[in-house]
């Protein structure tokens, strides 16, 4: 991506030497009148005439002649002149020649963004396994950017887990995924990575946060002390970011799905999530003859599932948005009980046995439910319902099983 994408706001209304308005201001943003040059005089130049090339909306196109001075880059010029320039965004967004670097391409996410990705003609991508990029380490990161220099980025590279990994766990959840989060994004920042999206969960949000949760219930109260650990350092990941937008006009945003399954989930049955958990368990019943499966908590808790295909095409979505907002929630807007979750799977997979309840497990959050109306106001919205996207994943399940490719 160049530079000289970038995009010029204006401070106040100029006219040209001869008086004619060759643009004109709407909210304090001035807009070209669409010949590619802006002519103004300066108060202090003595109507000398000055260029900027831009195009109608004001992306710089090469080089703007300002006094005795050229520049070629928005961000050099807007600091040289900050009484002329209000702001400036670079303008990057993700374009299929783009070099893409996907951290955690081997995960549920990762996974599922690389298809995308491929799907949508964005072949120039770049990946490491663990055992080829630690992650957790801040110097192998710098220097892989530095040799790499993708100009986008997306974070998909976690400690995950479901209620039972985190619970148990809280520190490394937090230590872990801490490092991993400041570790890729400030050395993406540093080796000049143009564009990155982080991606988090909406665990990040209180406890107690209003249903459906909006964006701005951030920070607001008390999180879920069941993954307490895993939510601060998405925090610390998404304001990162947020800090390098506003500090530097990097366009890295982050992205808050809510709980999500699909291909390549992990299956364990201490550690994973509840739906992929649930299949193992109504599965192994089913073939195993078994005629009771004992679940976690009461049932009550309600949860929203979105398949991880959805959350991938959002992914793109935002990377193809310019001016993508800070923060943004991707959900399917429909919530299930546990219990009804269950009855769900049971169908899914054919199993008969009866479901005995565990109340000594822990329920978590009572409900989680994120408000999607920001993201669907921008245009994208999910394509894959539950009923549906169970019975995918029943049978992803199955041949993943069947050829020895299963995490657990
Ligand atoms: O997906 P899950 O483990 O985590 O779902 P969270 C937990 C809910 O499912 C609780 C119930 O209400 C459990 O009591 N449940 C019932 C089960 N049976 C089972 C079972 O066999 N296994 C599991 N795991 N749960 C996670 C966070 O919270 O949400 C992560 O821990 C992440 O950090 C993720 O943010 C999206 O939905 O409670």
């Amino acid at each position: 991506m160049a530079d000289n994408r970038s995009r010029l706001t204006w401070k106040g209304l100029f006219r040209d030497v001869d008086n004619t308005v060759n643009f004109y201001s709407t909210r304090d943003e001035v807009v070209a009148n669409g010949d590619g040059r802006w002519k103004w005089p300066l108060a202090g130049w003595k109507f000398s005439t000055y260029y900027i090339k831009t195009d109608v909306v004001g992306h710089l196109q090469g080089e703007v002649v300002y006094g005795p001075r050229r520049y070629t880059s928005a961000e050099t010029f807007a600091s040289h002149a900050p009484h002329v320039v209000r702001n400036y965004d670079t303008i990057c967004a993700m374009r299929p020649e783009d070099r893409i670097f996907v951290a955690g391409h081997r995960g549920m996410v990762g996974s599922a963004c690389v298809r995308a990705l491929k799907a949508a003609g964005f072949n120039n991508i770049v990946t490491r396994t663990h055992a080829e990029l630690d992650l957790m380490d801040q110097r192998a990161v710098r220097e892989f950017y530095e040799a790499e220099k993708p100009d986008v980025a997306i974070i998909a590279a976690a400690r995950v887990g479901g209620i039972g990994a985190n619970s148990a766990a809280n520190s490394r959840f937090l230590y872990e995924n801490e490092l991993i989060a400041l570790n890729t994004v400030w050395g993406a920042a540093e080796a000049g990575v143009k564009r990155l999206l982080f991606l988090g969960s909406t665990c990040i949000y209180p406890r107690m946060a209003p249903q459906p949760i909006p964006e701005s219930a951030l920070l607001t109260s008390e999180l879920e002390k069941t993954n307490e650990g895993y939510a601060l350092a998405k925090i610390s990941g998404l304001k990162l970011c947020e800090f390098l937008r506003r500090e530097r006009g990097l366009v890295y945003h982050s992205l808050m799905p809510t709980n999500l399954y699909g291909p390549g989930d992990n299956y364990d049955i201490e550690h994973g999530h509840v739906l992929p958990t649930m299949i193992r368990k109504f599965e192994t019943a089913r073939t195993g003859n078994e005629q009771k499966v004992t679940l976690w908590g009461s049932g009550s808790p309600l949860r929203e599932f979105l398949h991880v295909d959805d959350l991938a095409s959002a992914c793109l979505f935002l990377l193809q948005m310019e001016n993508p907002p800070d923060l943004v929630n991707v959900g399917s807007g429909r919530e299930v009980t546990i219990r009804q979750l269950a009855e769900m799977v049971k169908g899914a997979t054919g199993c008969r046995a009866f479901i005995e309840w565990d109340r000594t497990k822990p329920d978590g959050t009572p409900r989680k439910l994120c408000d999607t109306r920001l993201i669907r106001s921008l245009g994208w919205s999910p394509k894959i319902d539950l009923a549906s996207g169970l019975r995918r994943t029943v049978d992803e399940y199955r041949a993943e099983l069947a050829a020895g490719r299963l995490r657990v």
